[in-house]
């Protein structure tokens, strides 16, 4: 297309954007995320526009070609002026070079590596410019990115110095998406990844996928589920997975695939999947250059082996490191890696379930190939509103360990509660291991800092699906955009990263953000009350994991059963994780294991997680830990009803869309939640036998009508 084709055509959707009024609030659905470039407050248009009048970018290239046309669709979007393409530098040029493109680069670009950034205000010629400085054009995405981030959100653009490169190598969304089109643990519709139509039907939603990843920084997107079909790795698929690799390509993002252990006596009748075969190892081999010939830069692998009745080397009796490092040889011509996860405990294991994954991983530490990364989840159950960190953080220095988080709220609420993840990523990565004494936080095991290790990753079960918002409320994609912020620096705060958010997905009228940032900020907390208090951990409904379970007893892995979590009795309640009970704690560096080792040091919302205590035991605030727990309940249900006051006072500045659904949405959390505080108390009274304190209503129906409620259809449960 010629520029002034393009920008005709850009012009026209400033025209369409703009509306003629200027209205507070159009209605949307949610599409553009936080990339909605809307129309700027009248007095800061000018402003805004004279910071990009015209784009010079030193070299061309797709990446480069990308970069600009988001630069002018932005300030068209916000202002209605479109920034011309020039060769050469005028007043309010934004330009954007690298050293070897503009070898007279004003700025150094040292310390970016490939995927950092400058960005600096400075005057060229008596002219003021703005520098975008990168030692890659994958890097000027992202700080073309960073500046139209700075203009949606109100930021004065006059005097930027700004250098960013992210610590953390990999930044991947992992997704759940089954070939069949359904998503595990998905709750947004049916997966964006259209693999029947595929190669050939390339939507324009996957460069809107890269498009909204690229502005957060991720670099890489898992396509497949982790319970992977064997059929992901046949020549048709393959095919697919390499046409999504080319639209992602020029955004700097890579694609990887999960991979069934068995794939090779499924796909090619090879009579076993013993690592340690030659056949074996030669079939991978083989597959892996398969793949690298259609997508040259293929990431890797990623592993669920020997889990949750996956199959695995230890089928063979292999190790985890005898799996993972016959696959590291097969990519390792190529360059790829093999991400292997640590999401593992066995039926025949009698020892507590938080265990077993150290207990399996631990003594492999030092064992693994150089191109291979363990994947371990922030807690060592499973994605719980809240869990100490995995005790493998800080105990495998001589292994490249990556995060994965869970972006999707399987246990949170899933689609509708509004409870943003900033806080809880926060709260893991700032945790301190006391690896290498004070200061060893997460963070720094998974940035490699601590250990100094080179590969390093961090990942994200994605909350994407086919809903118009992406996410399946505008909230949850929050969710995603902290992971992505997070992700390319773990010092950011998810306060600010909320502020941010609401910023570009309201308004930088700090009259709506404030309230919105408030609401976010206490929503997790609020799902921990009303959902898992002092440290209670799955208590979740089965299979589906949606709604209050706290009473089931019958399923035949004793870990499948809330009753193992909470072991509520006559006397009292919770997991003695300590040396009398599981010794969990034994797991953790000393000055660790002895502040949860003692009851009196261990922060309160860890309590229960740690320790049995009876009913009467007191907490800091002189009550029991009875009637702490009511009130904890009671004030999770509160905060929700606190929301949707807040919400209601937001009407006159929200768009009548985004509004009414996110209104709804926070009703169905409040009934939600309510049902959550009744038929835990329910429960818990039928075994504590003790009165409501005073001021707490009794649940509005008896336990039996609780257990009764049955949910076949709920969504995203295979
Ligand atoms: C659990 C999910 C299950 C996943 C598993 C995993 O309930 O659907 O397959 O984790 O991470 O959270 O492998």
């Amino acid at each position: 297309m010629n520029a002034r084709l393009f920008c005709r055509m850009i012009a026209m959707a400033a025209t369409a954007l703009t509306p003629v009024m200027a209205p507070v609030a159009q209605a949307e659905d949610g599409y553009d995320l936080w990339l909605r470039y809307a129309p700027a407050d009248q007095a800061r248009k000018p402003g805004l526009a004279a910071h990009a009048t015209a784009i010079v970018t030193a070299g061309t290239s797709p990446t480069l070609t990308i970069a600009t046309q988001e630069v002018q669709r932005g300030i068209a979007g916000m202002t209605g002026a479109i920034p011309t393409v020039s060769a050469t530098i005028q007043q309010g040029t934004l330009w954007l070079a690298t050293p070897a493109s503009a070898p007279a680069l004003p700025i150094k670009t040292d310390g970016l590596g490939s995927e950092g950034y400058a960005i600096r205000t400075t005057m060229i010629d008596g002219k003021a410019v703005t520098l975008i400085a990168a030692n890659s054009d994958i890097g000027l995405l992202h700080g073309a990115y960073h500046w139209l981030r700075l203009a949606q959100s109100g930021t004065s653009l006059d005097k930027l110095d700004i250098r960013s490169a992210p610590k953390i190598g990999l930044r991947l969304l992992n997704h759940w998406d089954n070939l069949n089109g359904t998503v595990e643990r998905g709750y947004a519709g049916q997966s964006i990844w259209d693999w029947w139509r595929l190669p050939d039907w390339k939507g324009p939603r996957y460069t809107d996928y890269a498009r909204a990843n690229a502005s957060i920084g991720i670099n890489g997107t898992v396509l497949n589920n982790v319970n992977a079909k064997a059929d992901s790795l046949t020549a048709p698929y393959i095919a697919k997975a390499a046409a999504l690799a080319d639209v992602f390509r020029p955004y700097g993002i890579k694609v990887y695939l999960s991979v069934k252990w068995t794939a090779p006596m499924e796909l090619d009748g090879l009579k076993t999947a013993d690592p340690l075969d030659p056949a074996v190892a030669a079939w991978w081999k083989a597959k892996a250059d398969e793949i690298y010939k259609a997508i040259p830069d293929f990431g890797g692998f990623l592993v669920k082996a020997n889990s949750e009745g996956q199959p695995g080397p230890q089928d063979y009796q292999r190790t985890h490191a005898d799996g993972a490092n016959m696959l590291a040889a097969a990519v390792k011509a190529h360059g790829g890696i093999v991400m292997w996860r640590a999401f593992v405990y066995a039926h025949d294991n009698p020892d507590d379930r938080a265990k077993q994954a150290y207990s399996d991983f631990k003594p492999l530490d030092g064992k693994f190939a150089d191109n291979v990364i363990v994947q371990v989840k922030n807690g060592a159950i499973d994605f719980q509103p809240r869990e100490p960190f995995h005790p493998l953080f800080g105990a495998m220095p001589k292994t490249p360990l990556m995060m994965e988080f869970q972006i999707t709220k399987e246990y949170l609420g899933q689609s509708t509660h509004l409870t943003y993840l900033g806080p809880l990523f926060e709260e893991v990565l700032d945790a301190d291991t006391y690896a290498k004494g004070k200061g060893s936080t997460v963070a720094k095991v998974i940035d490699g800092s601590l250990d100094g290790h080179k590969l390093t990753g961090i990942a994200g079960v994605a909350n994407i699906g086919v809903d118009r918002d992406w996410s399946g409320s505008i909230f949850n994609q929050a969710d995603w955009y902290a992971f992505g912020r997070l992700a390319w620096d773990t010092s950011l705060s998810a306060q600010d990263i909320a502020k941010e958010w609401a910023e570009m997905t309201f308004s930088p009228d700090q009259k709506v953000v404030q309230p919105i940032v408030k609401m976010m900020m206490g929503s997790r907390e609020a799902a921990v009350d009303y959902m898992t208090p002092l440290g209670l951990t799955h208590v979740m409904d089965t299979g589906h994991h949606y709604g209050p379970g706290p009473w089931v007893s019958d399923l035949a892995r004793p870990e499948w059963n809330p009753v193992y979590y909470h072991k509520a009795d006559a006397n009292g309640i919770g997991f003695d994780r300590t040396k009398t009970g599981s010794d969990a704690v034994g797991q953790y560096a000393p000055p660790v294991a002895k502040m949860w080792a003692n009851v009196k040091t261990t922060p309160e919302r860890d309590l229960l997680w740690f320790h049995h205590v009876p009913w009467d035991y007191r907490l800091s605030s002189g009550e029991t830990v009875w009637d702490g727990l009511i009130h904890r309940y009671d004030n999770g249900v509160r905060y929700v009803a606190d929301m949707q006051t807040t919400w209601a006072s937001l009407k006159p500045y929200v768009d009548a869309e985004r509004f009414a659904e996110t209104q709804a949405f926070l009703t169905i959390q409040h009934r939600e939640a309510q049902w959550w505080r009744d038929a835990s108390i329910a429960y818990f009274q039928s075994v504590s036998k003790r009165p409501l304190p005073a001021g707490s209503a009794a649940p509005a129906h008896d336990l039996q009508w609780y257990k009764a409620l049955e949910f076949p259809y709920a969504p995203g449960h295979n």
